[in-house]
């Protein structure tokens, strides 16, 4: 055995920045996002954590699980309070009150403190080209608080504040296309990502903070709470998410569109949905509604990889 450990590869750092002991439910696909992200930023970095499921759940005082310096912000600033820490850090440098060594800021959010209510703070940074890597968990409502809706929201789902009834599918809006919000401040990274793709994650997340100006990725988090499904089925829904296209995983460095996860043949949606008792309500006319939606927006995506990959050649 000991005469091939030594050609096994390191894959993934051993050291966990996000400690075990939270109070995250189980089967919590934000918190697996969390501490996959924090394999790729290793030592050096600063989080700024909007309130949320991980605030919530990983510092309750006198406890914490971060092993990283941490700040807690509002639901609204995230993205504002980073702001000020990157443009100290660099001050600090200028006065010469700390060495010129790269330090990784990094605002986390959840959809609710990203789509809606921070999108000001958040436009506002990308905008100033801030040096800072700003993650959102979406796990498509605000959950820590009741699993209300948010702008992040799928069509369709049954949350708490847009319930599914004789009068109603749920959520009657589509879900608000937040990486294309972030790639139209033209910054020059954007990724989605997903705990069930964990090496497609941390090499996302290690080059967003590694690229200089600012950086979005959006991730996909799986909430069996807030979503109706089985806890142990975390991985394989967010994988069926990118499978059918519902969530496709891609970048756009500097303006330009890869997929990182290709999916020739898409499943249908169908196979995502009828896991997740928010969607348990929705009729074969509802079902086929979001399958459309999802072959014209996959298709768009398909277009806007094909187009850059003409500008590259
Ligand atoms: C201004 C303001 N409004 C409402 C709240 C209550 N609140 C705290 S967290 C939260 C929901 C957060 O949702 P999201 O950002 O999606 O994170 P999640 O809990 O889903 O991880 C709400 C409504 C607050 N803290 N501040
Ligand atoms: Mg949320």
């Amino acid at each position: 055995m000991e005469k091939y450990a030594v050609f096994v590869p390191k894959l993934i750092a051993k050291r966990e920045s996000f400690a075990p002991g939270h109070r995250a439910c189980v089967g919590c696909g934000e918190a697996l996002a969390v501490r996959q992200a924090c394999k790729a930023l290793g030592r050096d970095a600063i989080i700024v954590n909007a309130t949320g499921c991980m605030e919530v759940i990983a510092t309750p005082i006198p406890y914490t699980s971060w092993r990283l310096p941490w700040i807690h912000t509002l639901f609204e600033n995230a993205a504002a309070t980073a702001s000020g820490v990157e443009a100290g850090l660099k001050a600090m440098v200028r006065k010469g009150k700390r060495p010129a060594k790269e330090i990784r800021v990094v605002a986390m959010a959840g959809d609710g403190g990203t789509s809606d209510i921070g999108l000001q703070a958040l436009s506002g940074a990308l905008e100033r080209g801030h040096d800072f890597l700003y993650i959102c968990f979406d796990n498509e409502a605000y959950m820590n608080t009741g699993i209300q809706r948010s702008s992040a929201t799928p069509y369709g789902a049954s949350t708490t504040t847009a319930p599914a009834g004789k009068l109603s599918i749920g959520q009657v809006t589509w879900k608000k296309n937040m990486p294309a919000i972030a790639a139209a401040h033209d910054i020059p990274y954007v990724a989605t990502a997903c705990p069930s793709y964990p090496f497609d994650l941390m090499a996302k997340v290690e080059k967003g903070v590694s690229t200089p100006g600012p950086a979005y990725i959006h991730i996909l988090s799986v909430c069996p709470t807030g979503w109706r499904c089985a806890p142990d089925l975390t991985v394989r829904i967010g994988r069926l998410a990118v499978e059918t296209g519902i969530f496709p995983l891609y970048e756009i460095e500097n303006g330009k569109y890869k997929l990182t996860i290709d999916v020739p043949q898409l499943r249908p949606v169908r196979d995502y949905l009828k896991l997740q008792g928010r969607f348990r309500h929705l009729s074969e006319e509802k079902v086929l509604e979001i399958q459309n939606r999802v072959n014209v927006d996959y298709a768009r995506l398909k277009e806007k990889v094909a187009c850059s990959q003409k500008l590259n050649s």
